[in-house]
């Protein structure tokens, strides 16, 4: 039986509101010399309920709120008491301190999904999802992180681990009859590891939308002098972040803002205007702007609606086509020279910015909707290798015998459910757990 672990859940710092979570055989123990309410014993309480009454710990006294989950229906599956005092530093440290004096132990980072996991409550990519959702700074990676709390990615685990079973099974059935397999098994087994490679093929496949969803894009505004770059920049930020002049070459050094773009982390560069004929540090800035948008994910190729389009315009944009771009005509509210473009905006007005993010977002490769549950670097290393495995049972299946296709399926398994933990060993447990924050 595990000892009672307590911790304080929620983050540090003023708040209304800060949780003592107490879990294991025997919380409900500890809390009764925490908290205080009159004809009222947490033995006989109804659980998910809460209990108005007084926490006394030490000199430290405070009005709390007290629910007692019962194994093992609580979110470690033992029993867990929650105490919600008022926020701040103080009482929380004091109850925390209490507990610990009547036989609790101070949690350890991620401990109690921990036991969540060893319980049988959740897989271990669901764990993941928990870890990710609280680390997500943006929308779309709390969805994305959702998604693989929710169970989705083990669900596809799952399915492609049944298959394997099956084909095991029935390269099993040849090892028997060795002289029967190509006649009878060959194709099925063939067919479900076909299957299984498809189902890896394409979880792998969203590792780029996961990367956009964890790292974000990189999105580079580049264009000749003056063509309103700066502006741009900061009509997307919404904030005053780059110096705007009406005078050529204002822009030397790249300068750099992390936002949102509808949902995905975006890190937006400004950079110097590229022309012939610059000298010194301006000369510097043109070198850089030229790494930046080398760099890219999506370049912004800015054009000056207000001036004809040149051979040095031509001549830029044919260099920066090689990368994802989008040709943004600015300056619409003044544009004399209409030319081939993406999208016509005006940094000025406002006008038709709401569509260029819009476009940001969709050439990012992420249109909304699409949003793959999300799998950490741990299960997407596995995930590679499973596929690699099965790769090998096919080319087995084709020269070898039965038992060198059992090998490689058998190794495929073992690397599939690594992911969602049924299998996992002791020290990727212990490895993943101990990233997670006190209290969760
Ligand atoms: N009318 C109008 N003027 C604009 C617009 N966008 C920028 N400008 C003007 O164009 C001039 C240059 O703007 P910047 O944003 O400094 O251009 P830039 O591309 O960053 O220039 P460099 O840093 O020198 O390469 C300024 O006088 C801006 O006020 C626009 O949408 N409409
Ligand atoms: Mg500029």
């Amino acid at each position: 039986m595990s000892d009672v672990i307590a911790a304080i859940a929620t983050a540090s710092g003023e708040g209304a509101v800060a949780i003592v979570k107490i879990s294991g055989s025997g919380a409900d123990k500890v809390a009764s010399q925490l908290f205080f309410r009159e004809n009222f014993e947490f033995s006989a309480a109804e659980p998910n309920k809460l209990y108005l009454g007084t926490v006394r710990a030490g000199r430290v006294e405070d009005k709390a709120f007290a629910v007692i989950f019962r194994a093992p229906k609580s979110y470690t599956g033992e029993d867990v008491v929650e105490l919600q005092l008022h926020g701040g530093r103080v009482v929380a440290e004091a109850v925390l301190e209490a507990a610990v004096s009547f036989g609790a132990r101070p949690a350890e980072p991620g401990e109690f999904t921990k036991r969540a996991y060893l319980n049988g409550k959740m897989s271990l990519s669901e764990a993941e999802g928990v870890e990710a959702i609280i680390l997500a700074d943006s929308e779309a990676e709390a969805v994305a992180a959702y998604r693989a709390l929710g169970g989705e990615l083990d669900r596809t685990i799952r399915l492609a681990g049944d298959i394997l079973v099956e084909a095991a099974a029935m390269t099993d059935v040849a090892l028997d009859y060795p002289e029967e397999m190509a006649d009878e098994e060959k194709p099925q087994i063939l067919g479900s590891l076909n299957e299984v490679k498809g189902i890896l093929n394409s979880l792998i496949g969203t590792e780029r939308d996961r990367k956009l969803v964890t790292d974000g894009i990189s999105v580079v505004l580049s264009g000749l002098v003056n063509a309103g770059k700066s502006s741009l920049m900061n009509a997307i930020c919404g904030a005053e972040r780059a110096i705007v002049t009406e005078y050529a070459g204002t822009t030397r050094d790249v300068l750099r803002e992390r936002l949102e773009i509808n949902g995905i982390k975006v890190t937006l560069s400004d950079t110097a205007g590229i022309r012939e004929g610059a000298e010194g540090a301006e000369k510097i800035g043109i070198a850089r702007a030229e790494e930046a948008y080398k760099g890219a994910d999506l370049v912004l190729f800015v054009m000056d609606g207000t001036e004809p389009e040149g051979e040095e315009e031509i001549a830029l944009y044919r260099k920066i086509s090689v990368k994802p771009n989008i040709r943004v005509l600015n300056k619409s509210d003044e544009s004399k020279y209409p030319r081939e473009a993406d999208i016509i905006v005006s940094a000025v007005t406002g006008e038709n910015l709401s569509a260029l993010r819009e476009m940001i977002a969709e050439k990012a490769g992420l249109k909304k909707g699409i949003n793959p549950p999300l799998i950490r670097e741990r299960g997407l290393h596995a995930a590679i290798t499973a596929l690699k495995a099965v790769e090998e049972a096919i080319t087995a299946l084709g020269r070898e015998t039965p038992d060198c296709v059992a090998v490689d399926i058998k190794e495929a398994l073992e690397r599939l459910y690594s992911i969602t933990g049924e299998d996992a060993k002791e020290s990727v447990v212990e490895e993943i757990f101990a990233r997670f924050c006190v209290g969760k």
